[in-house]
């Protein structure tokens, strides 16, 4: 998976470059272990919310990379249609319920998903309790209880930028007060955009969800098996009822904020920073636990897959622009009169 993300994202640099992709991306290469160390720690059931630099979150919860390719490129294969792109893609069946272009806004919304798993889990403990007592068989309504005890956990994936932002801190809050099924993971790539997190957060990321009494842990973002025990660790205690966890994990980006960024030439970073983060790939690290022969594997059929994705995609049709509105609106909804679109 880390491969498959590598990959993916090479590729997409180039469609970038070459036009076919419309507008620019947020590419997540260097960060793959947060994705695929936090993802392969969820169940079928549980969700996630991502950000603007959430391929790797989309690829690592399982979407098809061929579906997650054509929206990239706008087309009517895509995830969404062509109608989300970048940076608001998402699948429902897979839990994804969106990357989202709003620093922040991610949180909320996995604190309501898992909210709401918390509720649908009191109405059916309810049930199951009334029917026992109905029925006379209270020993019978506890094993139940017991066997369907396990919550599904929303994971919040959000970057240091999202540290100052209001709307964290009241997800922090809620999912603490209401002691909720949630995972925040803030990904500390050291910069929003230009901006050093050294000069921008006061405290630190940790100290902000301990504050509100959450358990915390900082974990080496570049190392997939250290970000799976930790993030095993909080989802375990999650579904448990045990209530939200919060990791931060340390990592890096190699390539600009986004693609315009070589043109705009922006100075920020030190050649000799990006190196000594370079030495830490999560992809040699990760590949040095396999024998050479199935690591050649893997690569062989992760360029397959890729190739076929992007076969697939490039042939995929635009929209018809005739349908620009629909997917738009709920069933019932329609644009205000006299607005043409
Ligand atoms: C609420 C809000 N403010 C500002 C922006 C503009 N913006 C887009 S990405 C970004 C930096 C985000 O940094 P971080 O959260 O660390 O994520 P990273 O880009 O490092 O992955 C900013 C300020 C935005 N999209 N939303
Ligand atoms: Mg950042």
């Amino acid at each position: 998976m880390l491969r498959l993300i590598r990959g993916f994202e090479e590729l997409a640099l180039g469609l970038v470059k070459s036009g076919a992709i419309p507008g620019g991306i947020h590419p997540y290469i260097g960060q793959e272990a947060v994705a695929v160390g936090v993802c392969s720690a969820l169940g079928p059931a549980d969700r996630l919310t991502s950000t603007h630099r959430g391929h790797g979150h989309v690829l690592a919860r399982g979407a098809a990379p061929h579906r997650m390719l054509a929206e990239l490129l706008g087309r009517v294969d895509g995830l969404n249609a062509g109608r989300g792109g970048s940076m608001h893609a998402a699948d429902l069946s897979l839990g994804i319920l969106g990357a989202n272009g709003i620093v922040g806004a991610g949180a909320p919304i996995a604190v309501g998903a898992a909210w709401a798993a918390q509720q649908a889990r009191l109405a059916q403990q309810a049930q199951l309790a009334q029917q026992a007592q109905q029925a006379q068989q209270a020993q019978l309504a506890q094993d139940d209880r017991g066997s369907h005890g396990h919550l599904p956990v929303a994971v919040a994936f959000f970057g240091d930028g999202a540290l100052n932002q209001g709307v964290l801190l009241e997800s922090l809050n809620l999912a603490a007060m209401w002691r909720l099924p949630v995972l925040f993971v803030c990904e500390n790539n050291g910069y929003a955009t230009t901006l050093p997190a050294a000069t921008a957060v006061a405290g630190s990321a940790t100290g902000r969800a301990a504050a509100f009494g959450i358990p915390v842990e900082e974990v080496d973002g570049m190392d997939t098996e250290a970000v799976r025990a930790a993030a095993l660790r909080a989802v375990r205690r999650a579904r448990d009822g045990d209530g939200p966890g919060f990791l931060e994990c340390r990592t890096y980006r190699y390539e600009g904020h986004h693609t315009m960024e070589r043109r705009m030439k922006l100075r920020y970073r030190t050649p000799a920073e990006v190196e000594a983060w370079r030495d830490r790939d999560p992809l040699p690290r990760a590949a040095a636990l396999l024998d050479p022969a199935t690591a050649a594997g893997l690569d062989r059929s992760v360029a397959e897959q890729l190739a076929a994705a992007e076969e697939f995609a490039l042939a995929s049709e635009h929209p018809d622009p005739a349908g620009a509105l629909d997917h738009l609106y709920a069933d019932g909804l329609r644009p205000r009169p006299g607005v043409t679109p």
